[in-house]
């Protein structure tokens, strides 16, 4: 898994909020309002303990606050716990815990002490991505528009690819791995898109990779709305003006709430 960087969190907290102004302009739901749409739970007071974990390649510069952010951002309590790893989880239980968040290099988690349930960034992540294009309305732009393109099948993109498919969508796929394409093209009723045989252009795109220029203009209609967490950012300064496009893409608070939804009670 590609690890954050501190200077990838550096504009975290700018980016959270105007991502969260974006995706209610694009889908009239407000981030939080969304999560709760699509899981059907709801924050009841819950206290969130933030664990630094040092295993690895340890601690990541404004990790921990980032999520710290995020969670008091969206009106929850939360700490980051004085101590790491095992003495952190302690701390975090003792001083009244409901939920833990915590990340290693392979995994990053939330998991709800009381209820049991647990969230896994990369599945929220994509799931989350995923919704917002499934409910971006565009009007005559082609908001209605049931063709969306996945590109990045990793553990981002499947969830993604399974939330589209749910959502009845017309998934056309790639990754640079045409192994894997073979692979989820014999799993899930997708189409392989390939640009120079069957070029096509879409409104909705959806990108989890964790290369640059992944969106070639040739993918781009006047106006496309790309959902994207990979990081770098998939699509160019140059294409985004030319073509209008509008860019979802934050590094770590989207996910984020979209695991805490995943782990909160039903409403
Ligand atoms: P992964 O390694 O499981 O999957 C990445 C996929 O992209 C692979 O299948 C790979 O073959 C494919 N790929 C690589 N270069 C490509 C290219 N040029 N064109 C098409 N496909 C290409 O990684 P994962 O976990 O799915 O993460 C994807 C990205 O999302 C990473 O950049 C990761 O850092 C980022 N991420 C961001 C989060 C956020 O909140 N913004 C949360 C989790 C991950
Ligand atoms: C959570 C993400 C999204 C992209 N890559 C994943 C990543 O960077 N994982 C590593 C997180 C490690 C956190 C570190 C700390 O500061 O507690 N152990
Ligand atoms: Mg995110």
């Amino acid at each position: 898994m590609a690890l954050l960087t501190p200077e990838d969190l550096a504009n975290m907290t700018d980016a959270l909020v105007e991502n969260d102004r974006l995706i209610t302009e694009l889908t009239t739901y407000s981030l939080d309002g969304l999560c709760r749409k699509i899981y059907g739970t709801a924050p009841a007071k819950e206290k969130v303990a933030i664990i630094p974990i040092t295993a690895g390649g340890g601690i990541i510069g404004s990790f921990s606050e980032s999520l710290l952010f995020t969670v008091q951002h969206f009106g929850m309590d939360g700490f980051i716990t004085e101590n790491t790893d095992v003495a952190g989880w302690y701390e975090a239980v003792t001083k009244g815990a409901d939920i833990i968040l915590m990340a290693d290099d392979l995994a990053y988690i939330a998991h709800n002490l009381r209820n049991g349930k647990i969230a896994h960034n990369q599945i929220c992540t994509g799931r989350i991505y995923a919704e917002i294009l499934c409910h971006a309305k565009g009007g005559k732009d082609g908001g209605d528009d049931k063709d969306v393109l996945v590109l990045g099948l990793g553990k981002v993109g499947t969830p993604a690819l399974e939330t589209f498919l749910n959502e009845k969508f017309n998934v056309y796929v790639f990754d640079v791995d045409s192994n894997r394409v073979n692979e989820i093209a014999s799993q899930y009723p997708v189409f392989k898109y390939d640009s120079e045989k069957e070029p096509k252009s879409f409104f909705k795109i959806f990108e989890a990779t964790p290369c640059p220029d992944t969106i070639s203009e040739s993918v781009l209609k006047q106006n496309s709305i790309v959902s994207t967490p990979g990081i770098p950012l998939g699509i160019s300064d140059e294409l985004i003006e030319k073509y209008n496009v509008r860019v979802v893409q934050e590094p770590l608070g989207i996910g984020t709430l979209s695991m805490l939804y995943a782990v909160f009670d039903e409403k």
